[in-house]
C-alpha cells in the first residue's frame, strides 16, 4: 500500500518559521518512509539552520514565479501527490503540467490541501472532504482537505516512527555540554515566544522566587524571544525592581538550532515555553510541562483555538489561567503548579501516542485516493 511515490509539496513562507518548519518535517518524515519528495518553497533560507544536513530523498526547489526550468523536473519524475500547504495556491504551471500528463495517459495526482492545526470541532467535520475544482485545465478534479488534529477523526500529528526511541536514549548532560551550556543543576526552562506582555513578570518571578524556590536557568531561543528578553532586562524600570540583580535567574541565549536540536532542547528542559503550530506539537511529544503562546490572528480567531486546545488537554485550572495570562494583554502571571501540569501533559501525550501519526495517515489516505 505504501509504495514509493513522487510527492510535490508547496510552501509559502508567510512569516516566522512555522510554514517551512511543518513542511520540512513532513518532507523528511515521508522521505524516511521511502517516498520521493520535492519541496517547492518561496524562501528556503531558514532551512540552512533548521536542516543543515538536508535529508536523503528530499529535493528543495525554489518556488519562483514562473517556475522556469525547474518545471522540467515534473517530466523526468511526474508528480503523483500534490500537497498544498496551508492554502498556498500551487503554481498554475504545475497544475497545467499535471493536466498534460493525464491527457498523455498518466494517472492524475492525489491533490491534498494540508490545513492548519486546531483542536476545534470543525476539524473532525472537515477532515477528508473533497473540494471539486470548477475551472481551468483540471476542472472536475478534487482537492482533498487534510486536517492535522488531536483526535482519531482527524489527520493526526507529525511524529516520526523513531521519535520515542530517540527521546528515550537522550542524554541531557551530554547534550548541554555539547551546546556549551553551563549548567549547575538549576531548573532548566526553554523560552520560544513572540512578545508576551507578561514576559517582564515571568522574569521577575524567576529572579525572585525561581521555579518552586529553585534557581532557574532560562534557555532563550534566537530571534524574537531573545529580543523580547533583552528588551525587558534593559528596561530601567524593570531593573529598578530588581535590587539583587537577576537573583535566582540566569540566562543563556541560544543560537538558531537545527530542528533536531530544537527537539533536544525541549527534552532537556523541565518546563518549555513554545509558540506557533509546530513547536507546540514537539512540546507535547517532549512530555514536559509547557506553556503555549498561540500565533495571534487579527480577527482574534486564535482565542477560540486556544480554548479548544486547553479543553483537549483537560488542563487543570492553574494551567488554563496561566495560558490565558500568557496569551492575553495582562502583565501579571499566576503561580505555576508544575506537578499538576506535568501530570496533565503526560496523560495527553500517552493518549496521543495511541493514535496514528500524520505521516502514516497521509500515506494511507493517498493510497486510498489513488
Ligand atoms: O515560528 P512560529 O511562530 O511559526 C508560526 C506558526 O506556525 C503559526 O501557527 C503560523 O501560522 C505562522 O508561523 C505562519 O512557530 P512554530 O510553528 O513553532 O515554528 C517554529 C519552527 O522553527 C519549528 O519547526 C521549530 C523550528 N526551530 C528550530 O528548528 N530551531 C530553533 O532554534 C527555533 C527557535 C525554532
Amino acid at each position: 500500500m505504501n509504495r514509493s511515490r513522487q510527492w510535490d509539496i508547496f510552501c509559502k513562507v508567510i512569516d516566522n518559521h512555522g510554514d517551512i518548519g511543518v513542511c520540512w518535517r513532513l518532507s523528511a518524515d515521508l522521505a524516511a518512509r521511502g517516498q520521493q519528495v520535492r519541496l517547492w518553497v518561496d524562501d528556503a533560507s531558514a532551512l540552512q539552520w533548521m536542516a543543515p544536513a538536508g535529508h536523503a530523498g528530499v529535493t528543495v526547489l525554489p518556488w519562483l514565479e514562473p517556475l522556469g526550468l525547474n518545471i522540467l523536473r515534473l517530466d523526468s519524475a511526474p508528480c503523483e501527490v500534490l500537497v498544498e500547504a496551508f492554502g498556498c495556491d500551487i503554481a498554475p504551471e504545475v497544475i497545467a503540467a499535471c493536466a498534460d500528463r493525464q491527457r498523455a495517459g498518466c494517472q492524475k495526482p492525489v491533490w491534498i490541501n494540508l490545513e492548519y492545526l486546531s483542536a476545534e470541532p470543525y476539524v473532525e467535520r472537515c477532515h477528508g472532504l473533497p473540494s471539486p475544482v470548477q475551472r481551468g485545465p483540471v476542472a472536475g478534479w478534487s482537492k482533498w482537505f487534510f486536517y492535522p488534529g488531536f483526535t482519531p477523526g482527524t489527520g493526526g500529528l507529525l511524529r516520526e516512527p523513531d521519535l520515542m526511541l530517540r527521546q528515550a536514549n537522550f542524554d541531557r548532560t551530554a547534550w548541554l555540554a555539547e551546546q556549551r551550556i553551563e549548567w549547575a543543576g538549576q531548573k532548566l526552562v526553554s523560552l520560544f515566544c513572540y512578545e508576551p506582555p507578561a514576559l517582564a513578570d515571568l522574569l521577575h518571578q524567576y529572579a525572585h522566587a525561581g521555579l518552586g524556590r529553585q534557581p532557574v536557568h532560562l534557555l532563550v531561543a534566537a530571534g524574537r524571544a531573545a529580543s523580547a528578553v533583552q528588551a525587558v532586562i534593559s528596561d530601567q524600570k524593570w531593573l529598578q525592581s530588581m535590587s539583587d540583580g537577576l537573583g535566582l535567574l540566569s540566562i543563556s541565549y541560544l543560537p538558531l538550532l537545527s530542528q533536531t536540536d530544537f527537539d533536544h532542547l525541549l527534552w532537556a528542559c523541565d518546563l518549555n515555553f513554545v509558540r506557533g503550530e509546530d513547536s507546540v506539537v514537539r512540546a507535547l511529544w517532549a512530555g514536559k510541562p509547557f506553556v503555549w503562546q498561540i500565533y495571534p490572528q487579527d480577527d482574534q480567531a486564535h482565542l477560540a483555538k486556544l480554548q479548544a486546545f486547553l479543553g483537549l488537554l483537560d488542563a487543570p485550572p492553574s494551567l488554563r489561567a496561566f495560558h490565558e495570562a500568557w496569551n492575553g494583554p495582562q502583565q501579571d502571571l499566576l503561580a505555576m503548579d508544575i506537578a499538576s501540569w506535568s501530570e496533565c501533559i503526560r496523560a495527553v501525550r500517552q493518549r496521543l501516542l495511541g493514535q496514528p501519526d500524520l505521516g502514516t495517515q497521509l500515506l494511507e489516505f493517498v493510497a486510498k485516493k489513488s
